[in-house]
């Protein structure tokens, strides 16, 4: 089977290239990535490129979509997008064009090449906020994105549906739960609190630290896009959740506990605007229709999931010196020539 990934270099799209390798020896994956500041070519070093390339370019520019396409594919699963809350509430533009215009992008191109079927990975982000004594949301809940960057993934979902119902381009989308694994960027809470830590440096707990998450480890969210790829109906929603739900602050704690370092590197800091205060997503449809179960629970992994930050310092201090943007400059001017924007 052939697979195009978009977003492949990030953290999710990394994981379920390497994932996808290993585990299905009859997929051909190409990653079609614009390396943003999020795209790490060095999420993929060491892949076997036997059934694998990369291809650089944005979802948003037709022509390049089209270049890609013409390849031929049989499934298309969307993981380009900007993922960054606060980086969206700073400036909404890239979120709007990126997620929102790339995605119709991608749909149309879908639809002229006759894929057999295109995943739209979204969030639980799209159904807002909930309170301490509500349910988690189901497939059903209404949508009410919050953040700019939850209204883009809200609209990308809204263009997903209009194609399914209006041309019947066989779409999927899958809403999923706080990741954390491996190869996170570390301007998300898990892998920030982690090598801010290490370094001894103050760990920002925004407003009351009583907001709620809930946590997936990125391979039970890779093993679920498998599942909707080989089983999932189009036309379909499927919530993804591990039902791991825990306090910001408790969740820092922890960290903090586990790694040997002390709570007073926690400072509180002023709330994000409009922050969410609690998410929770009941996953019972996948559970019950594709036999889907989570099986690297926040409490067991997480202890694995430091270890390999502890591992890997060598990552992350080049992620966040700038320096994994020599390495881009590296491989991608040697390889396929041209240098970053
Ligand atoms: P990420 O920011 O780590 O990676 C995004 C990738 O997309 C990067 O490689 C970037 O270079 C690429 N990209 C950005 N704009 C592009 C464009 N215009 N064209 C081509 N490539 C582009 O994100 P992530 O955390 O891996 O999230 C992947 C997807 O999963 C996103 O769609 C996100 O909304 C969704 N999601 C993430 C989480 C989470 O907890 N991280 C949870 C639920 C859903
Ligand atoms: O420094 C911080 N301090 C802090 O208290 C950061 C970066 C975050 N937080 C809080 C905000 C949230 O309540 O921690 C929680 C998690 O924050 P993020 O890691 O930024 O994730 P979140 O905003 O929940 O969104 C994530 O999950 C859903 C991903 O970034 C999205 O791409 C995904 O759709």
């Amino acid at each position: 089977m052939r697979v195009l990934v978009t977003g492949g270099a990030g953290f999710i799209g990394s994981n379920f290239i390497r994932y996808c390798l290993r585990v299905y020896p009859d997929w051909y994956v190409v990653n079609f990535d614009k390396l943003t500041y999020a795209g790490n070519l060095e999420n993929l070093a060491g892949i076997d490129e036997g059934r694998y390339s990369f291809v650089r370019g944005d979802i948003a520019d037709p022509v390049a979509v089209e270049a890609v396409f013409s390849q031929g594919f049989d499934v298309v699963v969307n993981f380009a997008a900007e993922s960054h809350v606060d980086r969206s509430i700073l400036d909404p533009a890239p979120f709007m064009r990126t997620n929102v215009l790339g995605t119709q992008v991608l749909l149309d191109a879908a639809r002229s090449h006759g894929v057999v079927l295109l995943v739209q990975v979204s969030t639980d982000e799209v159904y807002g906020s909930l309170e301490e004594c509500e349910p988690p949301f189901t497939e059903d809940s209404p949508l009410a994105p919050n953040s700019p960057y939850a209204a883009s993934k809200a609209a990308a979902d809204m263009l997903a549906r209009a194609w399914w119902n209006t041309y019947r381009v066989p779409v999927i989308i899958t809403r999923c739960c706080n990741n954390f694994g491996p190869y996170q960027f570390p301007e998300k809470l898990i892998p920030l609190v982690i090598t801010n830590a290490i370094q001894d440096l103050p760990i920002p707990v925004y407003g009351d630290g009583r907001n709620i998450r809930d946590w997936i480890h990125v391979e039970d969210h890779c093993r679920a896009i498998a599942a909707v790829i080989e089983r999932g109906s189009p036309g379909e929603i499927y919530n993804i959740g591990a039902g791991c739900e825990v306090r910001n602050i408790d969740l820092v704690r922890r960290i903090l506990l586990l790694l040997g370092k002390s709570e007073s590197l926690i400072q509180f800091v002023s709330d994000r605007p409009g922050h969410d205060r609690r998410y929770a997503i009941d996953a019972s449809r996948i559970r019950r229709e594709l036999g889907w179960v989570p099986t690297r629970p926040l409490a067991e992994a997480l202890p694995e999931v430091i270890d390999w930050y502890v591992a890997n310092e060598g990552w992350w201090r080049r992620v966040r010196s700038g320096a994994y943007r020599d390495y881009y400059e590296a491989v991608y001017s040697r390889r396929w020539g041209g240098g970053l924007e």
